[in-house]
């Protein structure tokens, strides 16, 4: 007879309500079922094969209450430690773990990790127009949805398509910008540094304008700046008083933070694309940014995460978790329970799925006044409906490349 909470099914299921989804599901003898968010944009299959082939056979007689000595296990003795697919998978295994452990305690996950530090989570909401008076326009519908801090995107004029802005606009209003689109190859989009610099800052001086000087703004610089081409755009933001600057470089290398932070006051967000502590070696030990972008599905789950949180609130650093629409339902109640629990949250992207993606994932967490809350249902609060889910099957999709006016691959 197995214990009631030896884990008997591990499921790996992939659908595709409007965009690609990975989900983990843990199932324990007693029936007590656990989710976790496995999606690696443009690359879901490798993490639904890493689990699928490798992972799942070792959860299996498993006891599902051992969260720590798991995910250490996974870490450890893979060999091949970190990466992308492994630390998804492993948050996959870990946030389904923790999902199991809150219900079976009968409270929101949240309580199980030391319980509310806040009311809510302040959420940042995506605006962009491929011009000035279409962004001005995005910006208020933001404010009327409810939204109190917004991430400004928008054309450059000379490139053809940016990072973060919708080609046409959408027939609803929404905001629906997804950069992986489902096809064969991956869209070629251009690049050009030096209009970007340009043009950037009269954008954020008329949204101020606009605006006035409360509204918290952020934006995203994609990773595609050198150095001395992001410390002249910090410097030049400056008067603008940015909630932050994201990824205004390459994020592999670290030390190309020191010299941005020499030039400007700038606040600094980097780390969607990072997985463990080790990449937050240098820029939190020398005080190189102020927001943690990891989110718990590619960072390790709550406990990889978390480990980076504890660390970054030595040096006042915060949390500023990752949410895009490649985040799916149960990643965002996921970062939605860390984010009320721990001491120092900063801000929490937001960016609102598909209304389509709510007939596979129904989830508990709310959005009021510009806050989210993870509702009060034990565990994640978030139910798979597996029949919904097999109408949408997966769809190959690639996120974008770019080149600059001479053909060479630039940083996407
Ligand atoms: C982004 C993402 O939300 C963000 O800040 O940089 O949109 C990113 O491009 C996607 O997650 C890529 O999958
Ligand atoms: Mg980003």
């Amino acid at each position: 007879m197995p214990s009631p909470t030896t884990i008997t099914a591990v499921d790996v299921l992939v659908t595709s309500p409007g965009r690609n989804f990975v989900t983990l599901r843990i199932t324990t003898a007693d029936g007590v079922v656990g989710l976790g968010d496995a999606t690696l944009n443009g690359r879901e299959l490798a993490v639904a094969a890493t689990l699928r082939d490798h992972i799942v056979p070792l959860l299996l007689g498993q006891d599902a209450h051992r969260i720590e000595d798991t995910w250490q296990f996974l870490y450890r003795s893979v060999y091949w430690r970190r990466g992308p697919v492994t630390m998804t998978a492993i948050a996959a295994v870990d946030v389904a773990l923790w999902d199991i452990k809150a219900k079976l305690a009968g409270m929101p996950l949240y309580q199980l990790l030391g319980g509310a530090s806040r009311s809510g989570v302040l959420a940042y909401a995506h605006a962009s127009g491929r011009d000035v008076p279409a962004l001005l326009d995005s910006v208020r519908q933001r404010i009327e949805e409810g939204f109190r801090a917004i991430r400004i995107q928008t054309s450059v004029p000379g490139v053809r398509t940016v990072y973060g802005v919708s080609s046409a606009p959408s027939p609803t209003g929404r905001y629906s910008y997804e950069p992986a689109k489902r096809g064969p190859l991956p869209a070629e989009e251009d690049w050009d540094s030096q209009a970007y610099l340009r043009h950037i800052p009269g954008v954020f001086e008329t949204v101020r304008a606009e605006f006035g000087a409360e509204l918290p703004l952020l934006h995203d610089a994609h990773h595609r700046l050198t150095p001395i081409q992001a410390a002249r755009l910090g410097t030049d933001l400056e008067p603008y008083r940015l909630f932050w600057l994201e990824d205004v470089t390459p994020a592999e290398n670290q030390e190309a933070l020191r010299l941005v932070r020499q030039h400007t006051t700038t606040p600094l967000a980097i780390g969607e694309i990072f997985n463990t502590v080790w990449d937050y070696q240098t820029i939190i030990r020398e005080q190189l940014i102020d927001y943690v972008r990891s989110s718990v599905v590619h960072a390790g789950g709550i406990t990889g995460l978390r480990r980076i949180l504890d660390y970054a609130a030595q040096y006042q650093v915060k949390s500023g978790m990752h949410g895009p629409t490649d985040i799916s339902p149960v990643g965002m109640a996921a970062a939605t329970h860390l984010s009320l629990a721990i001491h120092n949250f900063g801000i929490q992207e937001y960016m609102q799925h598909d209304p389509i993606t709510s007939e596979v994932f129904r989830t508990s967490f709310t959005f009021t006044d510009g806050l989210l809350h993870p509702g009060e249902e034990p565990g994640l609060g978030v139910e798979y409906d597996e029949d919904a889910a097999e109408r949408f099957p997966y769809e190959r999709a690639y996120l974008p490349f770019a080149r600059l006016a001479d053909g060479t691959i630039h940083d996407w």
